[in-house]
Parts: structure tokens; sequence; C-alpha cells
């Protein structure tokens, strides 16, 4: 095998978000750019070499070339297997099976997730960890600092890889396995769930669903996994043709962007369940007749019915939720008398908490929800889990969580979205908050007394690693909330998000309009921040 080893400089902007290094495709195609990113991941994960890695992404734009370079990487630096899905796809959730199920020694996911896609658009890179999980903060720091000092890296010439024929083929010393995308998964999805069950749902001739892929990866598993082994009607996926710009969409599972399915769930003819997955499969939003289940909700239905689940029917240890989601799982995990973890937002922080079996559940508010049989957060598995759910208690969804309100109480959410403002400016008023957090406990806020303003800090655990500036947190005397932070994730300016809870423990108030009841809370969260002088937005762009 012929191999090259180039001369390269640093990029100054190569340090991982949220979840991993996102930038616009533009950015990406720049010579040595991922290449220099995909050094430093070999670079410091020494088991990676004479070992295996997982490879796959959520088939945007950009996806194809880049595996062909991750592999020719893969090659020089001794790599000795890389599993690869077909086409170079691998939805997240089955990136992190693939990487547990034959105990690879990391994998590489291509995916800017719910971020558009297209030659103007976003593209992304993680590394996950033998565990199946996006790397935690220590990795992703050192992976960093290797991009900061790189000044080579070392690729394998030679011909095109063929990325559509399962099955094995070599590069030098290492060798290149193509499987189905889907086939693991769905395996897994068997294990937990009862898929009879959900087949006699199905079958019963009084259910009605539609599944909404948004041209996204989840297409190919949906269609597999709900239409071919569960018995739903031809025609129950949508858009469930993957394309590399997600048909020109915002592939965000949401109210805006998922709204198809919004209007398919509603009125008349309205179907009887509705979900949407994102980019890259590990998002889930799910809706009733008439009826959104806010993620919030969901992680809390799931935590207080997981064991009606098969897969879960022995009981679950714990559970998590990160720092802005609504605090309706803890009401349940206390009931139960489990374990509830708060942590910072992204999955990478629920890691080790499932891996020393603190927690079988967890999930966040932007519409990610998860359990102990991955590292990832996981689309469909949610979806099959209301599913199975659905099929056990034979009850509307809107029942359930009604139900589920008058038990717990409900927590009120919604998130606002302001996005794409001046960067200098997000900072600032992020800072002018961490200013006066001193100056709020004990006093009036509206008609609110402030209980606690901190600046999140979260010490891991289990490993005893901490993480500072994790948001801005406003607890009040009722348990109502506002939280702000500045977005990871995205690739232009800056986006704050603004989250926003109200616990209301009385049934009688409980079919009120979300909005309606936010409104005292949002006033206050759009004053003490200063958000219209502040980003010269007097709306947000997106309120979930
Ligand atoms: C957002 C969400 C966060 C999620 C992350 C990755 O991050 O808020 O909860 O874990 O996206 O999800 P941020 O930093 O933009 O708020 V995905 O589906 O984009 O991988
Ligand atoms: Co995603």
């Amino acid at each position: 095998m012929e191999m090259s080893t180039v001369n390269t400089q640093p990029f100054s902007d190569q340090r991982p978000g949220t979840s991993g290094l996102r930038k616009k495709v533009k950015v990406f195609q720049q010579p040595h750019y991922l290449e220099n990113f995909v050094q430093s991941i070999f670079d410091t994960q020494q088991d990676l070499k004479g070992g295996i890695l997982a490879l796959g992404g959520d088939g945007r734009y950009y996806n194809r070339e880049a595996s062909q370079i991750i592999i020719r990487m893969a090659a020089a630096h001794g790599i000795s297997k890389v599993i690869v899905g077909q086409g170079g796809l691998l939805s997240t959730p089955a990136a992190s099976c693939v990487i547990r199920k034959y105990k690879t020694d990391g994998g590489i996911i291509l995916s800017a997730s719910h971020n558009p896609g297209g030659p103007d658009e976003d593209f992304g890179i993680k590394f996950n960890t033998p565990n199946g999980g996006p790397a935690p903060e220590g990795v992703t720091e050192a992976i960093y600092a290797a991009t900061k000092a790189i000044s080579e890296y070392r690729i394998a010439n030679g011909e095109e890889i063929d990325l559509d024929s399962i099955g094995t083929q070599t590069l030098g010393e290492m060798s290149i396995e193509v499987i189905d995308p889907v086939t693991d998964y769905a395996e897994l999805m068997q294990e937990i769930f009862d898929f009879k069950r959900i087949h006699q749902l199905f079958n019963s001739g009084m259910f009605v669903m539609r599944f909404d892929a948004m041209h996204a990866i989840t297409g190919p598993y949906a269609k597999r996994i709900l239409e071919e082994t569960l018995g739903a009607a031809p025609g129950t996926v949508i858009n469930g043709k993957p394309k590399e710009d997600f048909g020109g969409g915002h592939p965000d599972p949401n109210l805006v962007h998922a709204n198809e399915i919004v209007v398919l769930s509603s009125g008349l003819d309205a179907v009887d369940f509705a979900a949407a997955s994102d980019g890259d499969g590990d998002r889930n939003m799910v809706l009733g007749r008439d009826f959104f289940v806010t993620p919030s909700d969901s992680l809390a239905v799931m935590a207080a019915n997981a064991h009606l689940i098969k897969g879960y029917s022995d009981g679950i240890c714990g559970v998590a939720r990160s720092m802005p989601t609504s605090q309706a799982a803890d009401r349940v995990a206390e009931s139960l008398g489990l374990e509830c973890y708060e942590t910072p937002t992204g999955w990478k922080f629920f890691g080790n908490l499932l891996d020393a079996k603190r927690i079988t559940l967890c999930g966040e508010e932007s519409f990610g929800s998860g359990s102990d049989h991955i590292r990832e957060k996981d689309g469909l598995w949610a979806v099959l889990f209301w599913l199975n759910l659905l099929a056990v208690r034979q009850e509307p969804v809107d029942k359930i969580i009604k139900d589920h309100w008058r038990q717990f109480g409900r927590n009120f959410y919604t998130r606002y979205d302001y996005e794409g403002i001046d960067k200098t400016a997000a900072e600032a008023l992020m800072q002018h908050l961490r200013d006066h957090l001193t100056d709020l406990p004990g006093n009036p806020l509206g008609d609110y007394s402030v209980d606690y303003a901190d600046d999140f800090t979260y010490t891991d655990p289990v490993d005893g690693s901490v993480s500072k500036n994790q948001g801005i947190r406003i607890g009040f005397s009722d348990g109502s909330r506002i939280v702000y932070r500045l977005s990871g994730t995205g690739t232009e300016g800056a986006t704050l998000r603004v989250y926003l809870e109200a616990y209301e423990p009385d049934p009688a108030n409980h079919d009120k309009e979300t909005q309606a009841v936010m409104q005292p809370l949002v006033a206050i969260a759009k004053s003490l921040a200063e958000i219209e002088s502040r980003t010269g937005r007097s709306e947000p762009t997106v309120i979930t």
C-alpha cells in the first residue's frame, strides 16, 4: 500500500461543541481540515492502532467523500479493521449499537444532526468511545489540543473504496467490512420491545400511525422495523428516502420543522399516533391525536411505565435528565425511590452514569430520550417504547399523559430559541446574568420569589470530573425555573436558548394552554436578561 505523509498546519477552530465538531460544509472542504481533525482523533486514542473502528454517518452532503478520506487515513494509521455502514451510512444510535456489539475501539460518526445539509449547509464529525457513547470532555479536549499542534497526517493512496457492496475488502493490511446499517439495530430493538404485541396493535385495524423520517437517515430503519417487521401499513413512514440535503428542510423533529405530522395528527382525520426523528436518528417527537407530548413529559412517562416494557420489566435503577429538562422525571424518581441525576446538556454526560449502572433511562428536553441499551439518545427506540406502551395500556396518548399529570402534577414547559444572534452580544448577555446572580436569591421577580440563582456546575459522580459554566439557572420558591444557555451546536453566530418551566399540581389547571400559562415567566426571562435591547430581537425564532 502506498501512503503519503502530508504536511499541514493547525486550524484554530476545531474545538468540539455539545456534540462533536460542526461547521459549514465549505469549512470541512478546505484542504486538510477534515484530515487534521481525524489525525488528531487517531493520535490521541491509543487503542485504535491495531484496533477496530466503526464508521458511518447520516447521509448528508459530503458524507461519502469524508468516509473515503477517513478509511484511507485509518489504513495509514495501522487500524486493523473498519466496520462501515453500507453507503457510509449509520444512524447515530445504530453506530452506538455497532460499536458495542462488535466491541470496536471507537467510532466516528459523520453528522450535524438536525442542522440542514447540502453544499452550503452543515457537516459534522464526532468520535465515540468503546462504550458506544460520545467522547467525554476529557477526550474531546485532548483531541482539540492535538488539532492545535498538528504538523502532518498520513493517508493511503489508491482507488475509491466500494462502500455500496456488503462484504469485506482490504486496503493494504486493513480490512474494510461493509455492513447493512439496519440489521444490528433492528435486532436490538426486537430484544427490548414486545414486537408481537405491537404487531397486534397495527393489525387491529383500529390504529393508524405516521412516522416522518424528514428525508433523513431513519427512513430505512423505520421502514424495515415499522412496516416490514411490525406490520404497519405501507405509507406509515413518510419522507422515508434519505437525501443529501434532507429535501431542503431542517431535519429537526419539533412542532415547527416537523409540521407535516402535526397536521396529520390534528383534526377530524387525525391519526392515532405520529412521530418524527431528526437528521441522524437520535431525536424523537411524539404526538397523539391533537396532542403534543413534551420530551420532558415523555421521559417522565417512560420512567413511570418502564415496568410494562419487556426490556425493563425487572425495574430501572435510576434516571437522569439534562439540567434544562423539566423536573417531571424527578417526581417519578422520587415516588419510585430511584436516584435522579441532573447533568449538563449533551448525551456525553450520561455515559458514566449508564456504564456504572446508576441509571437506566435518561433524556433531554431537546427531543432526546434513551436508555442503557446503547450510549446515544435514540429516536426510533423512543417511538417503539411508546408503541409498546400504547399496545399494553390500550389507551390513547393523551389519556396516558393526562393520567400521569393527575398523579404527579404537570410541569408546564416551553423553550424560546433566539437563533443567529450576534456572538459578542450573546456572550455579554450571559455575562450580565452571571454578574447579577448573587443579587437575586430571596428577592421577588414579578409574582415569583427567587430561591436560588447559579451558573450550573456539574461534578460527575462516577469519575469526579467537573464541568463549569453549563447554563444559568434561576429557581423560584414554587419550583418554577428559568434557564439560559448558549447553544454549542450552531455554526452561525450564536443561539440563545431560554428554557421555562412552571409546576402545576392542581388537575383543574392541567388543560390550560402552555404559552398562556408561561407568559408571566416569559416576561421575567426577557426583562432579566435584557434580551430585546441586547440582541435586537423582540421575539424568538423558534418556540417549542
Ligand atoms: C442541542 C440540544 C442538546 C443536544 C444537542 C445534540 O445542543 O440542546 O440537548 O444534546 O443539541 O443533539 P445545543 O448545545 O445546541 O443546545 V443532536 O440530535 O444535534 O446530536
Ligand atoms: Co441528532
